[in-house]
């Protein structure tokens, strides 16, 4: 079945994402490529690891942390980014995936200030919904739609949490775990930032997603596509499973007492490989199943 999807569907000679088969079954994925060159220099020396940036914004770097294997991704931004990079790695490995995102995000909550991580227990979508500017029907729709909570997988992101409880926290920043984050499918409009230039009819997005929505605490573009992702992935078919859970570094007050706070680039500089170091002890103290080393002669 698998092989049959991977013919059908998927480039022979690796994925539009380039990953080729030379993945882990352990994967930390970031946005931002330049964050992923700062913290691939924690990965193991030998053997020396594998690196592709591809056409289409994919990089991607394979060795292993502390002798286990690790794929390090940076996709980008958006929904699209994550489903050619869930799907394509899902066609090329073998075995159960786990997969990490560490990327960042705005808060909600004075209860997640800037320079705080949260590792949400679950996040929701908020997508535009077209039809409430074009067609017959437009008067009637909602602007924007908010999707039912998907969780993350309880053990892997428990797992993530006691890792950057121990690894990160501290009096300057406090780790979260949020019940609730939300995932935009843009980073304007459908995140309510107001744009004059567009009749976005996003004035009270904000508000009414915490109206509807009162533990939502986050606001990112990725991570819920990730857990739905992981959620209908197909164990029986594979046979494998793919786990997912995120944690978020708090760039951006959206709302409440710390609107328009951001992120200090030293807090940054400070927080960044610290978070980065903790989702790689996260990774490889998981318990994969029917785990493949990837491909490749470094991996023989
Ligand atoms: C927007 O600036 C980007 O930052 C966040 C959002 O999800 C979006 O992709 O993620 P990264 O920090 O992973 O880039
Ligand atoms: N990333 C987002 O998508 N939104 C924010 O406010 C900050 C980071």
């Amino acid at each position: 079945m698998k092989d049959k999807i991977s013919n059908a569907n998927f480039p022979k000679d690796g994925c539009t994402t380039s990953q080729s088969k030379r993945v882990a079954n352990r994967v930390i994925t970031v946005g931002d490529p330049a964050r992923l060159h700062r913290f691939k220099r924690f990965l193991d020396a030998e053997p020396k690891p594998f690196e592709l940036s591809s056409a289409r914004g994919y990089t991607t770097v394979t060795g292993r942390y502390r002798g286990v294997p690790v794929t390090l991704i940076a996709i980008g931004m958006g929904v699209a980014m994550v489903d050619f990079f869930v799907r394509e790695v899902r066609a090329v490995v073998e075995g159960d995936l786990a997969i990490i995102r560490f990327g960042s995000c705005g808060s909600l909550t004075s209860s997640l200030p800037v320079g705080s991580i949260g590792v949400p227990e679950q996040a929701m979508t908020i997508s535009t919904n077209y039809a409430h500017w074009h067609g017959d029907a437009a008067a009637q729709e909602p602007p924007y739609l908010f999707s039912p909570a998907i969780p993350a997988d309880p053990g892997l992101h428990d797992s993530l949490l006691s890792t950057l409880e121990n690894a990160v926290a501290s009096p300057s920043c406090k780790v979260h775990a949020p019940k609730l984050h939300a995932s935009a499918d843009c980073f304007y409009s459908s995140q309510g930032r107001i744009d004059r230039n567009f009749a976005d009819d996003n004035d009270t997005l904000i508000d009414d997603l915490v109206a509807k929505n009162p533990d939502c605490s986050s606001l990112e573009m990725e991570t819920a596509h990730l857990f739905h992702l992981a959620s209908i992935s197909r164990p029986s078919a594979t046979p494998s499973r793919i786990r997912a859970a995120a944690c978020h570094m708090v760039f951006a007050g959206r709302r409440g007492d710390g609107t328009g706070d951001f992120i200090d680039p030293d807090v940054v500089a400070d927080l960044e490989p610290k978070v980065g170091r903790a989702c790689l002890d996260a990774i490889i103290g998981w318990n994969v199943e029917r785990e493949h080393p990837p491909a490749g002669t470094v991996w023989a």
